[in-house]
């Protein structure tokens, strides 16, 4: 096992690397900007040093200034956590030549993923079903025309090197697919630095079901089965749940059983996560792969018992997985809320000082989160400011308890999406487990909350 291990994040994730990390017997060193001088991982941690401005580009970022950090310390490896650095190639292959541990996949397998038009091939090779699109890359608008009438309207096109919803349109008819082109592979350009595109048939009305995949070093890979993450605003995922009320325990073992044996033909390892759509009649497609702890893998340890984090950490140092496929269990259900420093009706992040906080807790209710009384919320990094988790014997327990957590949760000095999520939770709908991709666009939100 590491000695030391560099946490190379910050904010609630940051703090439950750290909570692993302290379990284990693992030193910690955690890095931060100067506006994150005072934050609550920066005074947990063994050691930490400051490595730049608030500007994410020049601090968390920053690889030449995190490789140093770690040299400077004697960090063994570095945790990335999501977001930032965490499935940048790059920096996991200068952790390589540095010879630190990159807590996370290779170089070459994040190379791979990263590549949605790849990853899409590799899938539908080791039998993965995938929606009709492109093979590679689009060539040329005439290409894009041909293939879009082949597949049929509406398409969407997607950035090769995107991911989590950036670079996305959807493209009704042939008289939109032009203009489309180009607003993609600019934004594509702007926000990836590669302007490649690719297309498939857009699948309306669908589920996004994800599938937790752990993979050690040896080539054992389990699957910890899947989260339901389909109530997203602009391809933000905003309540996740588990296991998803719209699969049969059949499918379910179907489409673990698949995205196992595809993290095997691609020899995968550490964590990662199969996304899938499902159209109404339960059949399931391959959309992309995330190589990286997701920030809702809470809802999974909470259902299985297993501590991902942990398990990342075991794996990144050669050990053997902890459990086989047998002796994972999943028992209740569990329900996550993302709380953002944002107003709930117009969904704009909203900085400001935390002047009160009073948390939930009780049966069942964990809270990971790294704000406190007198925190400022900035407006240089991501608006997440919370994660509530809850976990109940049944779905309809799980909501009842993630109501009554939410009641709970008073926070005063900056708006939070928390009125968002009780208006989705008396939902009728949403409580009967009936809900697809349009579900925001038909419900509840003023239209301003819509986008
Ligand atoms: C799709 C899709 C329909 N068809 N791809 C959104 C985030 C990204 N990781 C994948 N996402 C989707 N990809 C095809 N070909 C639907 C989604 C999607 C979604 C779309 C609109 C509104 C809410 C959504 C929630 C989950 C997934």
């Amino acid at each position: 096992m590491f000695h030391k291990i560099l946490i190379a994040n910050r904010g609630e994730i940051a703090l439950r690397i750290l909570r692993a990390c302290k379990e284990m017997g693992v030193r910690t060193v955690a890095v931060h900007s100067t506006a994150d001088a005072g934050a609550a991982h920066v005074k947990l941690a063994d050691e930490s040093l400051c490595i730049g401005p608030p500007e994410s580009s020049a601090s968390y970022l920053n690889v030449a200034s995190i490789i140093s950090a770690a040299e400077i310390t004697d960090a063994e490896a570095i945790h990335p956590g999501y977001g930032f650095l965490a499935e940048n190639p790059h920096f996991a292959e200068v952790c390589e030549s540095c010879r630190i541990k990159f807590i996370g996949p290779t170089p070459e397998h994040l190379r791979l993923i990263g590549d949605k038009a790849q990853a899409r091939r590799m899938m539908q090779e080791a039998g993965v079903p995938i929606l009709m699109g492109s093979e590679s890359s689009l060539q040329s608008s005439e290409e894009a025309v041909e293939l879009a009438r082949q597949v049929g309207y509406p398409v969407l096109l997607k950035a090769v090197a995107g991911g989590g919803g950036k670079g996305m349109r959807v493209v009704r008819d042939e008289e939109g697919l032009m203009n489309a082109l180009l607003m993609v592979q600019a934004e594509a350009s702007a926000s990836f630095g590669n302007d490649s595109i690719f297309l498939e048939k857009y699948l309306e009305k669908a589920r996004h079901v994800e599938v937790q995949i752990v993979a050690d070093e040896l080539g054992n890979v389990v699957h910890c089965g899947d989260r339901e993450c389909t109530i997203q605003r602009r391809y933000q995922k905003l309540i996740e749940e588990g296991p998803s009320p719209a699969i049969s325990d059949k499918l379910r073992e179907e489409i673990g059983r698949v995205a196992v044996k595809a993290v095997k033909t691609m020899q995968y390892r550490n964590v990662g996560t199969m996304e899938f759509l499902l159209d109404s009649e339960g059949r399931y497609y391959f959309i992309e792969m995330n190589g990286r702890i997701q920030v809702e893998h809470a809802v999974t340890e909470m259902i299985t018992g297993i501590d991902l984090i942990k398990e990342q950490i075991r794996i990144a140092a050669g050990e053997k997985l902890q459990f086989t496929q047998k002796q994972v269990h999943i028992h209740g259900h569990s329900l996550e809320c993302r709380i953002n420093a944002e107003d709930p009706e117009k969904f704009i992040p909203c900085p400001g000082r935390i002047s009160y906080l009073s948390l939930p807790g009780g049966p069942g209710v964990r809270v990971d989160t790294a704000i406190f009384p007198g925190y400022e919320v900035t407006p240089h990094y991501d608006s997440l400011i919370a994660k509530l988790i809850v976990h109940g014997e049944d779905r309809m327990e799980a909501i009842s308890r993630m109501i009554r957590a939410l009641g709970e949760f008073q926070i005063e000095g900056v708006k939070t999406t928390i009125p968002f999520h009780l208006q989705v939770l008396a939902n009728p709908e949403f409580i009967r487990g009936e809900f697809s991709t349009d579900f925001l666009d038909r419900y509840h939100l003023p239209a301003a909350a819509r986008g």
